[in-house]
């Protein structure tokens, strides 16, 4: 806080900041909507360089540097972070989990984020409005909006921007998802965090199985397993699907290695979001044959309902190659000559020669996608994974 300030102006942005770590937000703070600048032009550089891939919504019309493209009266940016970390063991039951199981990110095990931040600040809003005895124009913002979120963050003085372009909260670390209420009311801004804590460290960087990082503080969307397994909605490069492993759904691996999510102090995950033991532990054929009710099932109020069930399933398939299981052979066959998507038996033909297992059934089924699928890309799948070596 500054020292021009007055008492009762003080009390307020106090009060709003209590209020918020009450709903359950680990840090908040409080930035001027002034344009960002500097993040305007790295984003402009991002998006030149083609590294947002198919996310045209990045490239999109409204100003992300600018809240008032959002909300025309907007007078300061109340930046919050909501925890959803802890331990990996106390999410899922075992690490690597049972044969055939695949990885959903944390951020996505429970409850949909959106849904839970948006109603929390929502709360925060009506709290903000009795506080100042009147209605207070605001836009909530969660991860959706066109809005520089990290940067918003950083210049809230939440944490820094780190190598791995996650925003990271000192004494709490990165697993944390950020929103903003956009206010029509003056308040004193938060100290900016100014330096980087990532020092001489490169662990994100040399990590990242898929190499997605360009160099340090910039990240190639279309190699990153999030983008992949999330956004990208055609074929994946055949190149990076060895690189996936299990993920179905996002990944944390640049996270995970990084020393300041080992901190004693992580907050603990809301209790809110949750977690879902099908989401916890994602069987890999029950997504590769997914139902349209099996599917509304398990997507309803999830963060995987932005990813189409076809999607889902070729991610299964995916995985199960990658999974080199004797076992994931008889559901791949299968899906090669009976699965309805294209896609997904354009994967499954992938899967089996990835493999590397001595294939009864598997090759026959090639042979014949290669002679007689209706669709060119499976045909080629299929005679392409014909040549894998078997071992
Ligand atoms: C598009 C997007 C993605 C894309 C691209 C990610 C990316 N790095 O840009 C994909 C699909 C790959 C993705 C993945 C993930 N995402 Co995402 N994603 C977004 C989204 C919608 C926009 C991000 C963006 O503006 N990218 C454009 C680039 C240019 O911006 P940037 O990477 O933030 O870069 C800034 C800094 O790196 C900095 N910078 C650049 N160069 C330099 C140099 C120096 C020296 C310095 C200091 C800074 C600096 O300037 C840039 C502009 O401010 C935001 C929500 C939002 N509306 O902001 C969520 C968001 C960034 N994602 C989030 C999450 C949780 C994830 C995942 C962890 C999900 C997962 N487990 O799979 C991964 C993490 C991957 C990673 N290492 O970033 C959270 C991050 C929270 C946090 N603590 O930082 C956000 C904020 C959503 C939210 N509301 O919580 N995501
Ligand atoms: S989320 Fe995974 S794939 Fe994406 S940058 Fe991080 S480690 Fe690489
Ligand atoms: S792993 Fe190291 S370089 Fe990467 S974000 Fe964490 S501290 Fe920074």
């Amino acid at each position: 806080m500054t020292a021009s300030l007055s008492p009762s102006q003080e009390s307020l942005e106090q009060r709003i900041l209590g209020a918020a770590r009450e709903l359950g937000f680990v840090r908040a703070g409080i930035a001027l909507p002034a344009r960002a600048e500097q993040a305007a032009e790295r984003l402009r550089e991002w998006l030149a360089a083609g590294h947002h891939g198919e996310m045209q919504y990045m490239a999109g019309a409204l100003d992300r540097a600018a809240p008032a493209s959002l909300l025309e009266r907007v007078q300061s940016v109340l930046v919050v972070a909501l925890p959803y970390g802890g331990a990996p063991t106390a999410l899922r039951r075992s690490e690597t989990g049972p044969a055939l199981t695949g990885r959903v990110a944390r951020y996505a095990l429970g409850e949909d984020y959106h849904r839970v931040l948006k109603a929390k600040l929502e709360r925060l809003g009506q709290t903000i409005d009795s506080l100042v005895g009147r209605p207070v124009e605001r836009r909530a913002c969660v991860d959706s909006a066109p809005l520089l979120e990290r940067d918003f963050a950083v210049r809230a003085g939440l944490g820094f921007a780190a190598k791995s372009t996650l925003t990271i909260l000192p004494g709490v670390g990165s697993f944390v998802l950020l929103g903003e209420l956009l206010l029509d009311l003056p308040l004193t801004p938060t100290s900016a965090h100014a330096t980087s804590g990532c020092g001489t460290c490169t662990a994100c960087l040399t990590a990242c199985p898929t190499s997605a990082f360009v160099g340090p503080y910039v990240l190639d969307a279309r190699r990153c397993i999030s983008y992949l397994t999330i956004e990208l909605k055609g074929s994946m490069p055949r190149e990076l699907r060895p690189l996936i492993g299990t993920h179905v759904f996002g990944c944390d691996i640049c996270q995970d290695v990084c020393p300041w999510n080992r901190t004693r102090h992580a907050a603990d995950r809301d209790a809110e979001l949750g977690v879902r033991a099908e989401l916890a532990e994602p069987q890999l054929v029950e997504l590769l044959f997914l139902t349209s009710t099996g599917y509304r099932r398990l997507v309803r109020g999830s963060a995987l309902s932005r990813v189409s069930r076809a999607r889902l399933s070729r991610n299964a398939a995916v995985a199960l190659g990658n999974t080199r299981s004797p076992a994931a052979e008889a559901p791949l066959t299968r899906a090669l000559l009976g699965h309805s998507s294209a896609l997904v038996r354009e994967h499954a033909a992938w899967a089996l020669g990835a493999l590397g297992v001595r294939l009864t059934e598997g090759r026959a089924a090639l042979a014949q996608a290669a002679q007689a699928d209706p669709d060119g890309d499976v045909r080629a799948e299929a005679r392409r994974a014909l040549e894998q070596p078997e071992t």
